[in-house]
């Protein structure tokens, strides 16, 4: 018995040592095309869900290998996921920063890590030279521009003399609420009929455009005839409120939003919204195309606004197709 057990154990080490012999050949990890760490703000809006989805979309079908960390609106999150990505040597860093100041410090970082860094969508304000390499997002200046314009040939096809306006913003500090603000007041400065009632801050949320929308109309009632919303969030939020002070939507208020989301176009059909400026989401394209030249040492474009356009009454509704987002 000893024998065959001892047999057996002679049999085993040859065995091991023949298989040890001709091992496979050690397998490289195959290497991801480009590693990009991505900083997004949160999920706030279905503008927001969009963006990130097309992000993750566009990702695939450039090869491009993600860590896509969500912030829950939260800078403090974003900053600490910039260090990650550095810590971690990605390729690129790109990230939408949810307000413009408080970047300085991590950015120098990236800079002195060697690690480029792309703004998605949103901007940022620094005193700092070529701390980031490109912008890509929407020309929100214009954006506030165009809803301005619909507003004047909105009072001028109605011929109102007086035109009261109250204002939901987006997140304060955010380029998004600065430009949208800015190009829609310089719109309506040299017009005399218009008056701004109030301006609040929705940060985007749905639940605070409801909550701004009931304060205002409690403030100012009937009055009101005009809300321009910096988002389809604080629209959709602000829209049962008017209906419960026994208001229309649409008629009794003018109501003007931006992002041009599916649920927002819907209403805009049902004419319950009268204008929706469109904020396209989908920058993945760009971005993905953006960070693979800086890899390859290519030179890059410094600003990249995708195309937009305005919905509203003054069209045939019907025509718009579906929005993806
Ligand atoms: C605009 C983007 C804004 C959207 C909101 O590009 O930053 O943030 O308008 C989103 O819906 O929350």
């Amino acid at each position: 018995m000893k024998i065959r057990r001892l047999g057996q154990a002679v049999l085993t080490l040859l065995l091991a040592g023949a298989l040890w012999g001709c091992a496979l050949p050690e397998q490289e990890p195959e290497q991801p095309r480009l590693l990009m760490g991505v900083s997004q703000i949160g999920s706030e809006s279905a503008w927001r869900i969009g963006n990130t989805r097309d992000i993750e979309e566009q990702a695939a079908v450039y090869d491009v290998s993600l860590m896509m960390e969500n912030a829950n609106q939260k800078q403090e999150n974003q900053i600490a996921a910039i260090r990650r990505f550095i810590a971690y040597k990605v390729d690129v860093i790109a990230f939408s920063p949810i307000v413009e100041e408080g970047w300085d410090n991590v950015l120098q970082e990236a800079k002195d890590a060697g690690i480029p860094v792309i703004l998605v969508d949103r901007d940022i304000r620094t005193e700092k030279k070529d701390l980031t390499t490109c912008l890509i997002g929407a020309d929100f200046y214009r954006e506030g521009v165009m809803a301005a314009e619909y507003l004047i040939r909105k009072a001028d096809a109605l011929g109102l003399e007086q035109v009261n306006i109250v204002e939901i913003t987006g997140t304060e500090n955010s380029t998004p609420m600065r430009q949208r603000q800015a190009g829609f007041y310089d719109t309506i400065a040299g017009d005399p009929r218009m008056t701004v009632l109030e301006s609040i801050d929705g940060d985007f949320l749905k639940s605070r455009g409801a909550e701004c929308m009931r304060q205002l109309l409690d403030t100012y009632g009937d009055s009101i005839d005009v809300a321009f919303s910096h988002n389809d969030e604080m629209t959709l939020g602000a829209l049962p409120e008017i209906e419960k002070a026994g208001l229309v939507p649409g008629s009794d208020i003018i109501i003007i939003s931006i992002d041009g989301g599916q649920e927002a176009i819907d209403v805009l059909k049902e004419g319950k919204i009268n204008c929706v400026v469109e904020c396209t989401p989908k920058l993945g394209k760009a971005l993905m195309e953006t960070a693979l030249k800086l890899k390859a040492g290519e030179e890059v474009e410094t600003l990249i606004h995708p195309e937009e356009q305005v919905f509203s009454d003054e069209m045939d509704t019907s025509t718009i197709g579906p929005r993806g987002y």
